[in-house]
């Protein structure tokens, strides 16, 4: 008789052996073979293209009509397949420019392009961005763009997760800089990713670490880290709204760095967001660290989040909000200034200080919660 686990495997390699012959990967070690072989896929050739160890300098952008493609890197090792443009004042643009459906790109690192390392066309759908390191782009890291005129058609059922993205000297070149940056998108997941450095060097803010606006619903933000980034996560901005969504279990620090520091977490014309066990520890000057505004920000809930700024109302909007700490010390971190919150002791404030949420299951760490008599306020459940 088969165990559970038995059975389950039993049924994974009678699939495998049942599947058809996969198309061949064609693997390249060149940019000029990188190139050539999304041209090919492009007009029905192969759909997944393996990247050997090293570093592709491209002189165009690669542009994907095709559907399914995935773009790999061979040794699984991110750090040691970089496909690379010209720097960010440089003549080329983009890594990908993408119109096909379910594209995956993973293990590798990509950027040092004039706009952004992966961006969509509204017509694609399913994109998935696992294992990656995007760096130094001159605009926006991953666009998810829209067209206003065609409000019905977006980039939906997204992914991107264990990704860096960052800049590498810390900060960005220009104020018009973000993380991923999507319009109306519908169903995406951005978890357990680093964003650092994300910071604009002149007078004017940059956009968020994470943003979904423009229409966008339902998007799940969990335990992502958010590192010395002016902005941390916004849904909706302005009157460009967004639908239902959750934000949960993300660690967001900034450190008392000159510049545009502002909120970590922001909900502007977003209605039913949930936004719960997050840690915000903020060391620059702004004084909030949610903040949700305007009147079609209606329905929120905002709880458990453990802080050391205040949780603030703004022009109108309206919710339930709880359970929150705005007066959390860097004592109680393994490490601020390192940007480890973990708890570094069960502080009694924040430690089965929660409310029980439907959803909250695991921390930032993906380990079970609650432990003890309830869960802990903040993206780290102690344990003991
Ligand atoms: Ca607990
Ligand atoms: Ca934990």
């Amino acid at each position: 008789m088969f165990s559970i686990r038995g059975l389950w495997f039993f049924c994974v390699a009678t699939l495998v052996l049942a599947a058809p012959m996969a198309a061949q990967a064609v693997v390249v070690s060149t940019a000029q073979e990188l190139l050539t072989a999304v041209d090919q896929a492009n007009s029905g050739g192969d759909t997944e293209i393996v990247l050997m160890d090293g570093t592709y300098t491209l002189d165009r952008m690669l542009w994907v009509e095709a559907d399914n493609l995935v773009v790999r890197g061979q040794s699984g090792e991110r750090d040691s397949v970089v496909i690379e443009g010209h720097g960010m004042q440089g003549d080329v643009t983009h890594i990908f420019n993408v119109a096909g459906d379910n594209i995956v790109v993973r293990d590798l690192t990509m950027g040092r392009v004039s706009q952004h390392a992966f961006q969509t066309q509204p017509s694609a759908q399913s994109p998935r961005l696992v294992n990656l390191r995007i760096i130094d782009t001159g605009e926006q890291m991953v666009k998810i763009a829209y067209n206003p005129d065609q409000p019905g058609q977006h980039t939906d059922n997204g992914a991107l997760e264990y990704c860096i993205l960052e800049y590498t000297a810390g900060i960005g070149p220009q104020y018009y800089i973000g993380g991923i940056d999507c319009h109306a998108g519908h169903n995406w997941v951005v978890r357990n990713n680093v964003f650092a450095g994300i910071r604009s060097p002149d007078d004017q803010i940059a956009e968020h670490a994470v943003h979904f606006w423009s229409g966008a619903r339902n998007t799940l933000v969990e335990g992502n880290l958010i590192i010395n980034c002016d902005r941390g996560i916004g849904f909706g901005l302005g009157d460009r709204p967004h639908h239902g969504g959750i934000i949960r279990n993300n660690m967001i620090y900034h450190a008392a760095l000159q510049g545009n520091g502002d909120v970590g977490i922001s909900l502007e014309s977003a209605q039913g967001a949930q936004v719960y066990n997050n840690t915000v520890i903020l060391e620059h000057g702004y004084p909030h660290a949610i903040e949700y505004r305007f009147p079609a920000t209606q329905g929120v809930l905002i709880a458990n989040n453990l802080c050391n700024k205040a949780v603030m109302v703004r022009d109108g909007a309206t919710g339930t909000v709880g359970n929150n700490i705005e007066h959390a010390s860097p004592a109680w971190f393994v490490n601020p200034s390192g940007a480890n919150l973990h708890l570094a002791s069960a502080v009694p404030e924040a430690v089965d200080q929660g409310r029980t949420i439907d959803g909250l299951v695991e921390d930032y760490d993906g380990d079970r919660r609650p432990l003890g008599a309830g869960p802990d306020v903040g993206a780290d459940e102690y344990a003991h």
